[in-house]
């Protein structure tokens, strides 16, 4: 008998890439997606167009009446629960939500597989962050954040996802549950929200190879982060709940990169050497051939605490999973680009 995935926040980036994984790999394949849709609403529509094979299910992370039915009719092998907040600037300007769907949400899960008498049958993924380790000078082993390092959380987010990290072990502790988290450094692709930073300079880029835009406003160039490909990084989740003993695991490149080498990148994809000149909030990218200013900053984009540096150490992963990733830092740059290009001059 085919076995029966459940994934929370489905819809989002992960959530794609991971459904369509779970149905290749002949799961049955749930999904949670909030609202009050019906099959007619578009928003429905275009996710079961995308997944034609999902069967969604409709709840709210905060309603654990309604998490608990949903256990209890579907009665999954796995839950994946990658629903959240999961954008670290919005955090700080909605902590107290950030802190009951990212936080307390996950609790609701554990008791939802728990009421519906699962606790022994259900295995549990959490999507745990590097935004727990914080970045901060003290705290950065030179060879990258391991599954034991020290926890320093800068965001009302890193802080949530704290508490569910933890409450996941509590339950594995407490009553034996197969519950683990996957510790995830920055993973992007062309299902990426276009709130994230990535993204965002990908579609710009698009935009203003295709003339729709004239430059970009960014907020901190120097922040630098552990990038990777999405589509690997749901491999490597899958992995862990096929394990025999449930344990945490980090999953990373091993490499850190400045949002300014991003752009650089980036723009080298449309035939662009960016220069940069000035400091601080007054610094601007230009295009090195025409002197055109592309690059902005907007303060607006600054954030009450920055994590500087990311990098993460995926050993145990490599080790025990034999997970690796496949895509590398310039594929990455070159596919989102790519992607967007192609979604600007509709091709795609
Ligand atoms: P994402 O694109 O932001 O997707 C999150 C999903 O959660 C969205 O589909 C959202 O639904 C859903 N959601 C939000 N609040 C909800 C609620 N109250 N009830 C039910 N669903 C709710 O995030 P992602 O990049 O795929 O990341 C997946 C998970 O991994 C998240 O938990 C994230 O925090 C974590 N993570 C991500 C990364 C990364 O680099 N991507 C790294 C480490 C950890 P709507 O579509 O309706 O908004
Ligand atoms: O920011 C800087 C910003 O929002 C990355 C989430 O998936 O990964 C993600 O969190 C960096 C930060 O991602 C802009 O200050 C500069 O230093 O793309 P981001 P994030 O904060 O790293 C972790 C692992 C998660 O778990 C989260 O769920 O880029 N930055 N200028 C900017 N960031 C944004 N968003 N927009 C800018 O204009």
């Amino acid at each position: 008998m085919s076995k029966k995935a459940l994934i929370t926040g489905v819809a989002g980036q992960d959530g794609g890439h991971l459904a369509k994984l779970l149905h290749d790999k002949g799961y049955v394949v749930f999904g949670i997606v909030r609202g009050q849709m019906e099959a007619s609403h578009p928003r429905y529509q275009a996710i079961m167009k995308e997944m034609p094979f999902l069967n969604i299910v409709m709840a709210d992370l905060l309603d654990l009446s309604a998490l608990t039915h949903a256990m209890q009719e579907i009665k999954p092998d796995e839950v994946y629960n990658l629903a959240a907040i999961s954008h670290v600037g919005y955090s700080f300007r909605d902590p107290i939500l950030t802190a009951d769907v990212t936080g307390k949400g996950v609790l609701n899960m554990l008791e939802a597989i728990r009421l519906a008498g699962l606790e022994k049958t259900t295995r549990f993924y959490q999507a745990s962050t590097s935004e727990m380790f914080g970045g901060l000078d003290y705290n950065r082993p030179d060879t990258g954040y391991t599954e034991d390092a020290i926890f320093h959380p800068r965001s009302p987010y890193g802080v949530a996802k704290l508490y569910g990290h933890w409450i996941t072990r509590n339950y594995r502790e407490s009553y034996d549950m197969f519950a683990l988290s996957g510790i995830l450094f920055n993973h992007e692709g062309e299902r990426r929200g276009p709130e994230f930073v990535t993204r965002k300079i990908s579609q710009a880029v698009a935009r203003i190879k295709t003339g729709k835009q004239e430059s970009i406003e960014l907020g901190n160039l120097d922040a630098k982060r552990d990038w990777g490909y999405a589509g690997d990084y749901v491999e490597g989740m899958w992995l862990m709940l096929q394990q025999d003993k449930p344990e945490d695991f980090v999953l990373a490149t091993g490499e850190t990169h400045s949002i300014r080498e991003f752009c650089e990148l980036a723009f080298k994809e449309i035939g662009i050497e960016i220069k940069w000149n000035g400091e601080g909030a007054k610094e601007t990218g230009v295009d090195a051939a025409s002197g055109k200013v592309l690059v902005k900053i907007n303060p607006e984009f600054y954030r009450p605490a920055e994590v500087d540096l990311l990098l993460g150490n995926p050993s145990k992963a490599e080790k025990q999973l034999g997970w690796k990733r496949k895509v590398d830092f310039p594929g990455l740059v070159k596919l989102m680009v790519e992607y967007d290009l192609k979604a600007e001059v509709g091709t795609r």
